[in-house]
């Protein structure tokens, strides 16, 4: 038993033995204590922000870009609200984040003392485990339990209360041990179940995602796929678990699915869903698979016990960790000369027309035609650069033209939140220096949480964020246009030069209108970002009428007024 130590002391030993080498935080009064321990602890980086929804942000793409739980550490009330878009996000992505609230003192506790919030109410409903803790000397019991919690069966976020009075407590205690990341693993019996319905199956299909996919499960996946000649489509906002260029690869049912994609999930016989939630987004509102009782034979394996059965009643539930499962399917005896094999082929010539320039820039030709910007950044760009992005119309140009081709690539929320990307990215780069990484936002995204561009540069975390500038939240607009024709409510913007805004913080900023100034932009934002070891931005002037790769403003005028609806005013 080492000597008595404070309460803040013990909690950060035990982040260390945890394995925690760097925090994401705001600072409060509430937490001094730690703040001091920390003074003393080289091991852990402190990466201090400005909004706490950039804490748990960036916890939760340290989480999913290295496996390893994310710690954010923010005070009581406000800092804690603050902090509720990242638990949220952590939950609908299923990342392991341990988010620390520094909270009242207990004597105060339930008076609504100042900036006093209940914390187990406040993160009840989405975090896996909420707990305040009242003694120092149970502090190691309940950081262990936490770190258990988050990393184990379909990971996700806990939140753990440390009022201020117990921080500064002493007490004699034995450090707890590290966590273990407890994954279940398929059974024979349910392996030779798979195997048999696929045997039977004439137009089967893959359909993976979910949190927890290592590079090694991917390779295995991309064995099983190859051996078994069968489609593998990614879920929405997964698109990194399998190699955009391999020809089994036909597509992501993702927001805005390819509707041949969507048409063949529907048609199938057999889906195997891995890893895959099924949620509202991948399943097209609960309609490609019809739920609860889906009309094709399902096969739904997932890491959390409590995920299977929740929405859909499969024909075949597997609890298992995705590593775990892909390993068992590489090596199970494939099946020969499968009758489904000339679809993969025709299902890959289906993803290849969907990549093609869209029909609409051809009819209405912009000065910026996105469709090439994505190709020049795929260019420009290592396979192994991570993109990043939050929520908005200028990310079905990301989603659905730039091919992402290694695993752990791809930082983008399935909970649809704005404001992840810039945070996000950040992270990503604070995490992984030698990637490049980039940051693809819109005007209402970016600044959402822009305010972040001044941690980028106190790290020197040289990130490039582009910058689709359409003066609208043009998502809400374009639903807007579908259900109120000509009605404009709340959906425009008035935006400050962004560019400038990107020097003010000391960042490089350029402003492109052309798509023929993109590429040099391009070139000049990347150098300058390496030789400054600074972040870069780069404006992107946005036509307004296309709202997306399939909406053009003209046209659903047109199509209002055909219906006899009013025309909608000039954007
Ligand atoms: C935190 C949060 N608030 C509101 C929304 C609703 N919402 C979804 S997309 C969007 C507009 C995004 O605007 P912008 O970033 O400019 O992208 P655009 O759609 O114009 O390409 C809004 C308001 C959301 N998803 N998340
Ligand atoms: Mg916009």
């Amino acid at each position: 038993m080492s000597d008595s130590r404070s309460g803040a002391r013990i909690l950060v030993d035990q982040l260390l033995l945890q394995g925690v080498d760097r925090l994401f935080c705001v600072p409060g009064e509430s937490y001094l204590a730690v703040l001091d321990a920390l003074v003393d602890t080289p091991g852990i980086r402190l990466i201090v922000n400005r909004h706490e929804s950039a804490s748990t942000f960036m916890a939760g793409a340290y989480a999913r870009l290295t496996g390893q739980p994310g710690i954010a550490f923010v005070t009581r009330g406000p800092g804690a609200c603050n902090a509720a878009i990242g638990v949220h996000h952590a939950q609908q992505d299923s990342l392991p984040l341990v988010l620390l609230v520094g909270q009242a003192p207990t004597a105060v506790l339930e008076r609504e003392a100042f900036q006093e919030v209940e914390c187990r109410r406040l993160f009840g409903s989405m975090a896996k485990w909420v707990a305040q803790i009242d003694r120092a000397d149970r502090i190691p019991e309940f950081v262990a339990r936490a770190f258990q919690c988050a990393t184990s069966g379909r990971q996700g976020p806990v939140v753990l209360a440390l009022p201020e009075d117990v921080l500064e407590q002493h007490a004699l205690v034995r450090d707890a041990r590290c966590h273990q990341s407890v994954q279940a693993a398929p059974s024979d019996t349910q392996i030779a179940a798979l195997r048999r319905m696929l045997g039977r199956a004439q137009r089967p299909i893959v359909l993976v995602g979910g949190a927890g996919w290592s590079a090694a499960a991917s390779e295995n996946l991309r064995g099983f796929a190859e051996a078994n000649r069968l489609p593998v489509a990614c879920a929405f906002r997964f698109q990194d678990v399998f190699d955009n260029r391999h020809p089994n690869y036909v597509g992501d049912a993702g927001l805005g699915i390819n509707p041949k994609l969507a048409e063949r999930i529907r048609s199938a016989d057999l889906v195997l869903a891995l890893g895959a939630r099924l949620g509202e987004a991948t399943t097209d509102g609960y309609s490609l698979l019809h739920a609860p009782v889906p009309q094709q034979a399902l096969v739904h394996a997932h890491a959390g016990l409590e995920e299977l059965g929740r929405v859909y009643q499969a024909d075949l539930m597997i609890n298992s960790g995705m590593p775990q499962l892909a390993a068992r399917l590489a090596m199970m005896t494939p099946i020969d000369e499968p009758v489904w094999a000339d679809a993969v082929v025709q299902a890959r010539v289906e993803y290849s027309m969907w990549q093609q320039r869209p029909e609409v820039l051809r009819r209405h030709p912009p000065q910026l035609d996105l469709w090439q910007l994505m190709q020049q950044l795929r260019a420009a760009l290592p396979n192994d650069a991570i993109i990043c992005n939050g929520a908005g119309n200028f990310s079905i140009w990301l989603h659905r033209f730039f091919p992402y081709l290694t695993p752990s690539t791809q930082l983008a929320p399935t909970s649809g939140c704005m404001g992840y990307g810039v945070p996000a990215a950040i992270a990503a780069k604070i995490s992984a220096p030698e990637k490049t990484v980039i940051c693809v936002t819109g005007d209402g995204d970016f600044l959402m949480t822009a305010q972040e561009m001044a941690t980028a540069c106190q790290y020197n975390a040289a990130v490039l964020f582009l910058v689709f500038n359409n003066a609208m939240y043009g998502t809400v607009r374009l639903h807007q246009e579908l259900r109120f024709p000509g009605r404009v409510s709340g959906t425009s913007l008035s935006n400050p030069d962004f560019a400038q805004l990107a020097r003010a913080y000391g960042a490089s900023g350029f402003r492109v209108n052309l798509t023929e100034e993109f590429g040099p932009a391009l070139a000049e934002a990347l150098a300058s970002m390496r030789s400054r070891r600074l972040p870069a931005l780069i404006e992107l002037t946005c036509d307004p009428q296309l709202l997306s790769p399939s909406a053009h403003l003209d046209e659903l005028r047109a199509r209002a007024a055909a219906v006899g609806r009013k025309d909608p005013p000039s954007v």
